[in-house]
């Protein structure tokens, strides 16, 4: 029986006055929140593509972290947010298990922006999402999903991952609508300060 709020999204059609569409990605390592995030913030019933996690992921993905976990994405999340009258984020979740990374070259095509959600207790499993967006040159930011009290403070997460100063690091509960929100309106900031100071670059050569 669908709940509620799943009966609302069902019917939530794209507002008339949508104007700019923006893609973006949610990337990181396995079993960090990125289907919960898509499906927390969504205002239509995402589309997913979990299934059951089998023997393939034993002894590759570390479930041990994530005990209530018993999906795992195959293909890729989707879902939609419209953040005012004019603008509307499509989000794409990525699959996170190694055996899917080769569906993320794809995915990134088109893309605007990108959230990686990080896990510090997992770091080292953001490493491959941030690679290939700074191979793709695709702006991104950082969202620290916090599955407990956090142990290290964002510019301690910053310093491990080698973040460049102008990458914007947030904390979020990615089961939470609000915070995912926020975490999606921070991207938008930092994707507007982009092409405001790349246009006030060409003007100041022109
Ligand atoms: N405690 C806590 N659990 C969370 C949080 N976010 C997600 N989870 C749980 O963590 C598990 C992993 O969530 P998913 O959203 O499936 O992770 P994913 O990144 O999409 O995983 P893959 O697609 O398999 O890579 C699920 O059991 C969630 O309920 C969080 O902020 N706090
Ligand atoms: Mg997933």
């Amino acid at each position: 029986m669908h709940s509620k709020t799943s009966d609302a999204r069902e019917h939530a059609p794209l507002s008339r006055t949508a104007r700019d569409g923006l893609k973006i990605v949610i990337v990181g390592g396995f079993g960090v929140g990125k289907t919960t995030m898509v499906r927390s913030v969504s205002e239509i019933r995402p589309l997913s593509t979990e299934e059951t996690m089998t023997q393939a992921g034993v002894g590759i993905d570390d479930a041990s972290l994530v005990q209530d976990k018993t999906t795992t994405t195959v293909a890729f999340d989707f879902g939609r947010i419209s953040l005012d009258e004019q603008m509307v984020l499509y989000l794409f979740g990525a699959p996170g298990q190694e055996r899917f990374w080769f569906l993320w070259d794809r995915l990134f095509m088109g893309t605007l922006g990108a959230v990686v959600l990080v896990d510090t207790n997992r770091l080292s499993d953001s490493w491959y999402a941030i690679d290939r967006l700074e191979h793709h040159g695709t702006p991104f930011i950082v969202a620290r999903n916090n599955f407990g009290e956090p142990q290290h403070t964002l510019e301690e997460v910053r310093a491990a991952l080698d973040l460049p100063p102008d990458v914007p690091i947030v904390d979020c509960d990615a089961r939470e609508r609000d915070s995912s929100k926020a975490v999606l309106v921070e991207l938008v900031k930092h994707l507007y300060s982009l092409s405001t100071s790349s246009s006030a670059a060409l003007e100041s050569t022109a």
